[in-house]
Parts: structure tokens; C-alpha cells; sequence
């Protein structure tokens, strides 16, 4: 075919008529969806993971790493994901999708000199997303030639002094972005943060920016802290476990098994989410051996409420309305004592929940009078209740509100500072908690910057730097010249495909310190570098000896993480090494110790005890067994907040229902992918098998515009500023999810996301919450009709035959 090499249309932009294909393998299997009935984890996680673990090629080395994981003493860190680690000792706390995630980092496939000297990048742009990862892991320093279009070997010196001099040569440090994601230790978070400031530029947009930057926002204004308040041992103790916009089975499975352990002990398991994920039902947890050999499956799910995409302010209110009613006869329905001693604002939110009609609640959640008030009724029965939410809540207009809705709520009974009780998002990236408590944030606090300034001795910028929509922006108009993205996939990752890929390539200089390949190495600026660093499971050897380095979990736990695996080429740096390595040439007159930190992270972490709060003693207490909970004053009951106090909140009931004709789209991710990482096509615990350019829809919905199972439709977005965006040749099918809600993957549907579309209260993309209209195709395919285009084959590319 003549357009092998444009990516964007395969994706399904400009070609009407086409089945979409999507960014992981595309084998050309047969598709299908039908429901999954089986509990979650048990043997289709252990099939799975056979799957993964022969796919490797060292099923012995792959399963060593996982008897590792996450182990207290010289396990490294899954970097799975953020959920902690089990506290109570030796246990094999793994999961399937952590074990994916640590085997594809263990790939022995490498991808060398050689294969960058056979491929240019025009050809390697019409490949898969899958396919590039596939091709291993990278092993050298590479520089764009723009004579050939290939990637070059470059030194580490000559890399790091092509970094310098391009950041030395800006009118302003503030024409450069430093991009993190939140795989980066805290050690080499300290170090990146520190460059960019003495080097004069708050402009430190990370991937929390699309992520839970909501949750942070809003626990601060109403707890003085911008994390959850909660810990392992209190899902152990709780009575209700409010689980709201997550799917947990694929995203933190190890989850399921305090899930399964609440149950046994009694509690009630409330998931809130407009599809009923797999979590909300059964698992098999994966190390009860025994349940395994029976197939005895236990329930994670005791009551599912199911408001439409964005309704979950609304049906929040609508419980603090039924609380606050009985509260009126039973004084018991509330904590007076808790509100009238830690709190402030009760009266407004009070007057706002009275104010609130049920005709507006039910009509904005979508959930009816009698379900809400069911909700209620097993709050007010709980004495100790946690919420815990992800990106259902976050990734939405109204994200700051509704997270501090869920505040309200747990303040009501004072389910705060106590045992069992509390908020509690649930993190992404293994240690995105971390990056931000070690300063990575474009909005630092003036403590922060003043604690750097004295102990570091530079002189950090005062004003607020970029975050990620501020930075793609920036790049687009030229402001920013030189883009530097310290792990993750940014081009993918971020909204409006199109004009973030525009925005790279307008830099003078993008620099990617990566794994494997990804798009982003693909879609650079003028200059580009590739600078490929150690992997979390590789022995870190710096002068001083083995290296190990930390992370915070998504309820503040921090622990030291030991890789144990040799290096996958003997040319690879550690992060910590490359930053500094980066930070010397950009600053050849600094101060900072920067070859001290890299040969022995001991001394950064001395320094960091100095500047972080919550830090003192850092090296002797990193290597406590299981480490140490970073200090919490709200959870301790001290807000620190303007008032003292606790905040309530009392925003009027937002409009997110969607207009006649339009639908709202939610983005997400399949059982089978890590962010912007495709391991397969597959989404289990959905029923979808070999598609990943499909959307969800209610059947009504469907049926009301012609729509058969499987039929190929346009998605077209209506951005706030009227612009569209389409996306031709995905597939319907019919989904137990409300009316006027409809879901798909991400990444891939970040083409319809405007780059305007962003939150005003946190800055982050609505990727849960785009307004399209859904279309049958404007053109038919020849030679299928509608029911035949099960069978047809998605052509293959990339990871193919050609290429493989
Ligand atoms: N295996 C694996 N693990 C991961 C990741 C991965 O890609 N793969 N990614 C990691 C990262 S960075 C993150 S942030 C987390 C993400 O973890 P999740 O938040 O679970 O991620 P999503 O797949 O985006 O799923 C969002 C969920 O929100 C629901 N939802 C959508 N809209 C609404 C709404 O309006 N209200 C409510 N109540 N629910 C809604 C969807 O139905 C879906 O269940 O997972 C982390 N862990
Ligand atoms: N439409 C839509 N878009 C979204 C979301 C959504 O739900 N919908 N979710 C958003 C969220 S929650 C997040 S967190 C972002 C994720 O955004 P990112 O964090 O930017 O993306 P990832 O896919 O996690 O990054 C994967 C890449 O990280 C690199 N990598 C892996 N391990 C390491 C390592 O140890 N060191 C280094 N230096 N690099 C490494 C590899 O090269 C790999 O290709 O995406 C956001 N984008
Ligand atoms: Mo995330």
C-alpha cells in the first residue's frame, strides 16, 4: 500500500471508510468482544502471564526478578505501579500486569547502532507504537543527522556538551521545558529539579499534569496537604471502601487483594464507576495458592453505582444531602463534634446540599433518588470509611471539585486522622508521588525554593513555571526551544496528537532519556538526542559501589529500590549520572557537587534531608526494612490550611450532561498496555480481543443512530473552542454503560482531545471527558458489508512480517 508510512492515518485520521488501526500490534486476528465472566487475577492473569514470560525468552531470569519485587531488604521497586507493598513481612505481593511491566523493561532484544544505521526515521514513523518498543531496549547514545534521517552514535561527553551548549545559547532559561514522568527515582528527581533551577526556570511540567494533578490541588486547599491521608493498614481496618473512577483490576491489582480481605472481614465495597469493572465483581488472588488450585473466588464488590461520565459530583452531593437530612432527627448521622472543632465552611455546604434539587441530582449524576440514598445509607452505617478514586474523578473539568466533594463527605463523619478512615487517590506511575514530595512541580512553594536556595546555595526563579498543556503551547507559538523529557512518552501521552507532534518539531533541541524506543524519538525537534539510561531493575555501579535509590508509594511510604540484573549495555547511565552529566555542561560555573551526588547517592539523599520536610535522617531510615512513612500532619489532625481548619467546599452542581446528539467520550486504558505501552491488543476483563480502535457505547445509544454490533463509525470532537477532530474506521459495540457516555483507549484517542481542552482549576487534559458525536462511517469499505467486517484482517505494519 502507498501511505505504509503515515502513522496518522492509520490511526484513522483522513481516510473515511478504513478500519482504524490501532498503536499496538495488530496481528491481524480475528477480533471480537463478548462479556467476561470470570472472577479477576486467578488463571486468566496466570495464563497471561506464562504468555508474557515465554514471549521474553527467560522465563528463569523473568521469574527470578519477580520472587524480588517489592520484597522488604533488596527487592527492587515494581515499577508497576504505586499501590504499597505489603507490610506485613515477606509475602509475594506481585501482580500480573507488574510482572508485564518488569519482563518487558527485561526484554533480552536490544536495539543498537545498527539498527538505527538501517532504518531512517521517515520509515520508522509508518511503524507501530508496539513494534517500536519491541524492537528492545536502547544501548547507546544516539544524535538526529538530518542529512541521512538517521539517528547517530554519539559520546556521552559530546551529548552532554550538545545539551549545554543548545540551554547556554537561550535568551532565557525559560525557553526550555524539563519533563519528568513519574518513574524517576526521588534521588534523580532532586537532581533534575535542582538543574533546572539553577539553571534558572520553574518550567518542570510533569505527567501528574494529565494525571491526579486534580487530587493534589484539592486535598491541599481543604487538608493543607496534597496527598491521601491513609495507609495499607487502614484498608485493613475500614468498615465501607468507597472505590470511585478506577479500574482496578488491571491498573492496581494488587488491590485486589486487600479488596478480597475487606470482604472476608465484612466491609462493604462500594465502586462507583459507569462501567461495572472487573473489580467491582470477584477475584482469585494470584498468591492464595489455594484458592487458585479451587477456583474458589471471592467478592470485591458489595454495591455498584453507576453515574454518567462526570456525574459524580452531583451524586456526591446527593449523599451529603441524605446524610445531612438524617442528621436533622439523628445527631448520630454526623460527627458534630469533629466538624465544630476541625473544621470550616459547614453552613455553605450545608446550604448547598439543601439547595440542590433531586430532579437536578438525579438528572446530573444519572443516578436515580433511591440508589443514592441506598449509598448513603451504607456511609452512615460505617464508622470508619476510606475513599479512594483515580482518573474517573481527576481527569475532568470539574476534578478539583468533585475531589474536594469527597472531602466534604468524609468530613461530614469525620472520617479523617482516625484509624481505617480517609482519602486516598490512588497513584499512577510507581513513584509520581515521589517526584512531586522531591520537588518536581512548575507551581513550587516558596518554602521549597527558599529551603534550595539556602542549603544548595542557588538562586532559584520565583515565578510559576510551565506545566504539560503550558508547555505544548509554548513550543507550538516557539517560546520554548529546547524540550527535555526525562523518561515517558510525551508525544503520545499528551493531548491533541497533531499539534503536540507540531510543537516538538518546532524545538530547536529535544532531548529523550528512554528505556526503549518510542514515537517521541520519532517526532523531535531540529536537533534531537536519544541518551538511553539504566532500567530499575539494573545494578547502578557508581565509584563509590552499588547504588540503590527511592521511591514513595501512593500512601507515602518510602523505600530504597536495589536493581539486581547486569545492565542491559555496558553504555548505559543511571538517571542521576545523565542529569548531572547534562547539568555540568549547561552550568560549567556551579557549585553543586554534581560528580559528588552521582558517585555515592548517599550524599544526595544528605542533601535532600536538609532541603525536604520529612526527610531528617533520610539514609539511616531508607534502609529501614520496610522503610518510613513520610510525615502527615492532616492525618494527625493538623490542617494546614489559611483557616487551621479543614475546608468544606460548596461549588453549585456542574452541567456535564451532554447536549442532544452528543455523546461524552472517556479515554482509557486495556487490561493489555502501560500508558503509552502496548503489550497486546487484548482487553480481558472487557471481553475485547484484538482491537484496540473501538468504542463503547449503550446499546440505546447505538440503536438511535443505526448502529449494529461491531459496525464502523466516525468519532468526530467538539472542542470548547468549536474546533473538530475525527477519527474515521473504529468499531461500535454495544456496552453496559449509561446513556450518553461512551469509552475508548487511550492513547490513541488523543487526537480528539484539543489542545484548549483542559481543566481550569487543574490545568489537566479532559480525557475523560471529550464531547463527540458518533457517526456511521461516511464511506464503506469495499467489498465487506456490515456484519462481514468481523472477519476482514486489520493490515499488518510495523511489528510485521516486514519489519520483525
Ligand atoms: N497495568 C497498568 N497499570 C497502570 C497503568 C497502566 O496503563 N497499565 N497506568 C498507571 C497510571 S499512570 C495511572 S494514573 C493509573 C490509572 O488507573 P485508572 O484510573 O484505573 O485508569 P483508566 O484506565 O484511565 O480508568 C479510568 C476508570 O475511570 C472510569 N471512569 C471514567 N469516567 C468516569 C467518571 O466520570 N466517573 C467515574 N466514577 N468513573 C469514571 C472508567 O470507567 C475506568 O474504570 O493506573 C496506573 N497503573
Ligand atoms: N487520552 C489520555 N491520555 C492520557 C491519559 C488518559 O487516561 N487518557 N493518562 C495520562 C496519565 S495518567 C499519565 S501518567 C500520562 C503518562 O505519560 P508518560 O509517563 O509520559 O508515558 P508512559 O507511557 O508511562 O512512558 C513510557 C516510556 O517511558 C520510558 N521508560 C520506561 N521506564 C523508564 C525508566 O526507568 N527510565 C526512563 N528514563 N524512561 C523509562 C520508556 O521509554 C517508555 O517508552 O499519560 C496521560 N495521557
Ligand atoms: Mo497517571
Amino acid at each position: 500500500m502507498a501511505d505504509d508510512n503515515v502513522p496518522e492515518e492509520m490511526l484513522g485520521q483522513g481516510r473515511p471508510g478504513v478500519p482504524a488501526r490501532g498503536r499496538g500490534p495488530n496481528t491481524g486476528e480475528p477480533f471480537s468482544r463478548r462479556d467476561y465472566r470470570h472472577p479477576a487475577a486467578g488463571w486468566g492473569a496466570a495464563f497471561s502471564v506464562g504468555k508474557v514470560l515465554a514471549r521474553t525468552r527467560e522465563p528463569v531470569d523473568g521469574t527470578r526478578a519477580i520472587f524480588r519485587m517489592n520484597h522488604e531488604n533488596y527487592g527492587f521497586d515494581c515499577p508497576g505501579c504505586a499501590w504499597p507493598d505489603s507490610t506485613k513481612g515477606l509475602r509475594l505481593d506481585i501482580c500480573e500486569n507488574g510482572i508485564k511491566h518488569v519482563t518487558w523493561e527485561m526484554t533480552p532484544k536490544r536495539v543498537g547502532r545498527a539498527f538505527f544505521a538501517a532504518h531512517t526515521v521517515t520509515e520508522l514513523s509508518g511503524w507501530s507504537d508496539f513494534a517500536l518498543e519491541d524492537q528492545g531496549r536502547l544501548t547507546e547514545p544516539m544524535v538526529y543527522d538530518p542529512s541521512s534521517d538517521k539517528y547517530l552514535p554519539i559520546s556521552w561527553p559530546d551529548a552532554f556538551e550538545l545539551v549545554g551548549a543548545e540551554l547556554r545559547k537561550l535568551d532565557s532559561p525559560d525557553e526550555a521545558s524539563f519533563y519528568t514522568s513519574g518513574r524517576l527515582s526521588n534521588e534523580a528527581t532532586f537532581l533534575y529539579q535542582l538543574w533546572a533551577r539553577e539553571f534558572g526556570t520553574n518550567n518542570l511540567p510533569d505527567c501528574s499534569n494529565m494525571c491526579h494533578e486534580a487530587s493534589g490541588r484539592a486535598l491541599t486547599a481543604a487538608l493543607g496537604t496534597g496527598k491521601g491521608t491513609v495507609d495499607l493498614d487502614d484498608w485493613g481496618k475500614t468498615d465501607a471502601l468507597f472505590i470511585i473512577g478506577a479500574n482496578a483490576a488491571s491498573n492496581a491489582p494488587r488491590m485486589l487483594t486487600s479488596l478480597a480481605e475487606a470482604y472476608r472481614r465484612g466491609a462493604q465495597l462500594v465502586h462507583i464507576n459507569p462501567m461495572v469493572e472487573a473489580a467491582a465483581r470477584s477475584t482469585i488472588v494470584p498468591h492464595d495458592f489455594l484458592a487458585m488450585a479451587t477456583f474458589h473466588a471471592t467478592r470485591t464488590g458489595t454495591l455498584n453505582v453507576r453515574p454518567r461520565i462526570g456525574g459524580d459530583l452531583a451524586l456526591l452531593r446527593g449523599v451529603g444531602k441524605v446524610v445531612l437530612e438524617a442528621a436533622e432527627t439523628d445527631p448520630k448521622a454526623i460527627d458534630r463534634e469533629f466538624v465544630d472543632r476541625y473544621t470550616h465552611g459547614f453552613e455553605d455546604y450545608r446550604r448547598a446540599c439543601a439547595e440542590a434539587t433531586w430532579p437536578e441530582l438525579e438528572f446530573q449524576s444519572g443516578v436515580d433518588e433511591a440508589r443514592i440514598r441506598e449509598l448513603a445509607g451504607v456511609y452512615m452505617r460505617s464508622d470508619r470509611t476510606i475513599v479512594s478514586w483515580c482518573l474517573g474523578i481527576t481527569q475532568q473539568e470539574h476534578g478539583v471539585d468533585t475531589v474536594r466533594e469527597i472531602v466534604n463527605l468524609l468530613l461530614l463523619r469525620g472520617n479523617i486522622g482516625r484509624e481505617g478512615a480517609g482519602p486516598c487517590p490512588i497513584r499512577g506511575h510507581s513513584n509520581v508521588q515521589g517526584n512531586r514530595t522531591c520537588g518536581v512541580t512548575h507551581r513550587p512553594s516558596e518554602h521549597l525554593l527558599s529551603r534550595l536556595a539556602e542549603v544548595c546555595g542557588i538562586d532559584p526563579p520565583r515565578a510559576h513555571g510551565l506545566d504539560t498543556v503550558g508547555t505544548i503551547a509554548a513550543m507550538h507559538r516557539g517560546d520554548v526551544k529546547v524540550f527535555v523529557g526525562m523518561g515517558g512518552n510525551f508525544a503520545l501521552a499528551a493531548p491533541d496528537t497533531a499539534y503536540t507532534f507540531q510543537a516538538l518539531r518546532n524545538c530547536e533541541l529535544t532531548v529523550q532519556v528512554s528505556t526503549k524506543l518510542n514515537r517521541g524519538h520519532l517526532v523531535h525537534g531540529r536537533k534531537a538526542l536519544i541518551l538511553p539510561c539504566l532500567g530499575r531493575t539494573e545494578k547502578d555501579r557508581q565509584r563509590g559501589g552499588l547504588q540503590g535509590v527511592t521511591v514513595e508509594d501512593s500512601m507515602s511510604m518510602v523505600h530504597m529500590s536495589l536493581g539486581m540484573r547486569n545492565p542491559a549495555s555496558r553504555h548505559l547511565l543511571s538517571e542521576p549520572a545523565i542529569i548531572a552529566g547534562m547539568a555540568r555542561a549547561t552550568l560549567p560555573h556551579s557549585a553543586t557537587p554534581w560528580q559528588g551526588y552521582v558517585d555515592d547517592y548517599d550524599r544526595v539523599r544528605d542533601t535532600m534531608a536538609q532541603v525536604l520536610d520529612g526527610f531528617e535522617d533520610f539514609n539511616r531510615r531508607a534502609r529501614l526494612p520496610l522503610g518510613f512513612r513520610i510525615h502527615q500532619p492532616a492525618r494527625e489532625l493538623v490542617f494546614l490550611t489559611e483557616s487551621g481548619r479543614a475546608e468544606f467546599s460548596n461549588v453549585p452542581v456542574p452541567d456535564v450532561v451532554p447536549a442532544a446528539g452528543r455523546l461524552t467520550l472517556g479515554t482509557m486504558r486495556s487490561h493489555d498496555q502501560w500508558n503509552t505501552t502496548i503489550y497486546s491488543d487484548d482487553d480481558r476483563y472487557r471481553g475485547v480481543k484484538n482491537l484496540r480502535t473501538l468504542v463503547l457505547m449503550n446499546r440505546d445509544d447505538m440503536r438511535e443512530r443505526g448502529l449494529a454490533e461491531a459496525d464502523l463509525v466516525d468519532i468526530t470532537s467538539i472542542a470548547r473552542d468549536g474546533s473538530r477532530r475525527t477519527v474515521h474506521g473504529y468499531r461500535a459495540f454495544g456496552y453496559d454503560i449509561p446513556r450518553g457516555s461512551a469509552a475508548g483507549y487511550m492513547p490513541e484517542l488523543n487526537l480528539l482531545c484539543g489542545i484548549g481542552d483542559f481543566s481550569p482549576q487543574s490545568g489537566q487534559p479532559l480525557t475523560k471527558h471529550l464531547t463527540v458525536e458518533i457517526t456511521p462511517v461516511t464511506a464503506r469499505v469495499a467489498g465487506t458489508d456490515r456484519r462481514g467486517t468481523r472477519r476482514e484482517r486489520v493490515p499488518r505494519r510495523g511489528g510485521g512480517a516486514a519489519d520483525g
